[in-house]
């Protein structure tokens, strides 16, 4: 582990609304391990900007009769609110229609050119006689060359997660009808020739998940095709020669470098040498399974080709998707549950408890789950950990009039819960390293189990010897519980450390602090009061209903 790393998680489309599985597999994770980073003493900020162009966006505008430019700057606006409102918290949240991508855009472009990466080729596009466009990308659906699905967009193969360089049958999206084709002049990217660079390169990443860089590899090993980074519509960056007026780079060629763009203003408006620091860093993209291709081939391969001005990844944390009662979640049908709207029902820590103890770091697909969201919350956080606290708590309020009493010699009982805070700090902090973040989860509620039962077993309640211990180590095993729960449930844990009687804020608290025993004898805690409300059945009920019935 670096000191400093920059964390990123691939940007929204500025197309419509975060939902749940947005922040699943991507956002939540991303901010736990931020957070966690920042305990750790690592100098990290979280990057994220919104995915400004492309065809589907220039679509969407149009059907709404508003410009690209007003179009994309409301859900800007709309998505980094809901993500804060979910305790998302980016250093910096901006955009890839940015002056400063725009322009570092057509810098890599030029230096790719000159470095005789990009060639220019004459090639023939479908192109639509009944709405007189060309039809790049989501503007045409086919069936995948590959793998025979049916309905898949020409840019990507939703079931394989392949590439396409030619789609089969393919229709215009807009109105159905077989286009017809015609030439245009595009410039491609000389993919194949970093072939051999990106197969060593994942070789020697050890931090790379073992099963996505084999099945990239074999993508390798069977043929990359050059790509083609032209398309002829008027929203995205311009291409940077006068030959090429009226085309625009496609937008997964610049989106990426957003990451990169978006990073060094940050940095450099801070007062810090940008690129400096992110030569420094670790770097971290996080993102879905859907957009592996992209991360692990297009986007080490521009830097490759840029002579790794901007290193390459350290970490591309990949997961899965969510899925929503088993089923494939899709605004159309309404089987769907908007971020905003979710933490109108719950507070935003349900939720990321929940989410963040579902998700191992794989590929596996997820599954939210509306009654598994009940019992985990009324069992897991509020019945074990929830209890845990009111009851070390509640109890050294009601009995020591909210004063740590001064422990007496500890038996075995104590030292072993001793053992339990001195080793915490290790435990979690190794699995929250190696992004095994439910499993970190995990360790916690191992934690808050071992102390419900140790309180239960020492009865501090009849007052018989030992019960001094029991109060002294449990109310410290609360403050070790506060700061290690910070980057999951950052709401939660402030209120602990509150009812803790501690100033200051939680985030400021090293990792390490987490196994020291500091609070000591006569220490007067703050006023104490139940942490969660319960999840009822009759709420879920109506939830569960409100699935794929017209609003
Ligand atoms: N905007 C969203 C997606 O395909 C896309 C990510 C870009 S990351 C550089 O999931
Ligand atoms: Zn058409």
């Amino acid at each position: 582990m670096r000191n400093r790393a920059i964390v990123t998680s691939a940007l929204p489309y500025s197309n419509g609304e975060i939902h749940i599985g947005h922040v699943a597999s991507t956002y939540l994770p991303a901010d736990v391990t931020t957070r966690f980073l920042k305990q750790k003493g690592v100098d990290a900020y979280y990057i994220c900007a919104s995915d400004d162009y492309g065809t589907p966006i220039l679509i969407q505008s149009e059907k709404e009769g508003k410009s690209p430019e007003d179009y994309v700057a409301f859900w800007n606006k709309r998505d980094y609110e809901d993500f804060s409102a979910f305790n998302i918290d980016f250093d910096f949240f901006y955009k890839t229609s940015s002056p400063e991508n725009n322009e570092f855009v057509q810098y890599v472009f030029k230096k790719l050119q000159d470095a005789g990466h990009i060639y220019e080729s004459e090639i023939i596009q479908f192109y639509c006689n009944n709405d007189k466009k060309f039809l790049p990308d989501r503007y045409v659906l086919g069936t995948c060359p590959y793998c025979k699905a049916e309905d898949q967009y020409s840019d990507l193969c939703e079931q394989c997660g392949r590439v396409p360089e030619e789609i089969d049958n393919p229709k215009c999206s807009i109105c159905g009808q077989t286009p017809v084709k015609e030439k245009t002049k595009h410039y491609f990217y000389k993919l194949k020739n970093f072939s051999d660079k990106l197969y060593k390169w994942l070789d020697e990443n050890q931090n790379l998940q073992k099963d996505v860089k084999k099945y990239v590899q074999n993508w390798i090993k069977s043929g990359l095709i050059d790509w083609d980074i032209t398309r002829d519509i008027s929203w995205g960056v311009p291409i940077p020669l006068d030959e090429a007026k009226g085309k625009v780079l496609y937008g997964w060629f610049d989106n990426h470098l957003a990451y990169i763009s978006s990073a060094i203003k940050f940095l450099n408006d801070k007062g810090i040498d940008g690129k400096e620091f992110w030569n420094s860093a670790d770097i971290y993209h996080f993102i879905g399974k859907d957009i592996v291709y992209h991360h692990f081939l297009f986007l080490p391969a521009m830097r490759l080709g840029i002579g790794e001005e901007y290193k390459l990844p350290d970490y591309i944390p990949t997961r899965g998707h969510l899925t929503l009662e088993s089923k494939k979640i899709s605004k159309s049908r309404n089987w769907y549950i908007g971020l905003k709207e979710f933490l109108e029902y719950y507070p935003t820590d349900y939720l990321r408890f929940y989410l963040v103890s579902i998700n191992p770091y794989s590929q596996d697909d997820l599954n939210f789950d509306w009654d598994q969201f009940a019992t985990k919350i009324n069992s897991e956080l509020i019945g074990n950990l929830g209890n845990f606290v009111n009851r070390a708590l509640g109890f050294t309020q009601k009995s020591f009039d909210g004063k740590i009493p001064k422990p007496d010699a500890f038996d075995d009982a104590d030292k072993e819960s001793e053992q339990k805070i001195k080793t915490l700090a290790d435990d979690i902090g190794k699995l929250m390293e190696q992004n095994h973040l439910d499993r970190a989860l995990k360790k916690i509620l191992e934690f808050t189990a071992h102390f419900n039962q140790y309180f239960q077993h020492k009865e501090p309640w009849k007052n018989g010897p030992g019960t001094n211990s029991c109060v002294f180590l449990s109310v410290n095993a609360v403050r070790s519980l506060a700061i290690a729960l910070y980057s999951f449930l950052p709401e939660s844990s402030q209120k602990i450390w509150s009812q803790l009687g501690l100033d200051g804020n939680v985030s400021k608290q090293s990792w390490d602090s987490i196994s020291e025993i500091v609070l000591v004898e006569n220490h007067k805690l703050g006023s104490s009061s139940p942490l969660f409300a319960k999840v009822e059945d009759v709420d879920i009920k109506k939830y569960k209903q409100k699935l794929g019935t017209k609003n």
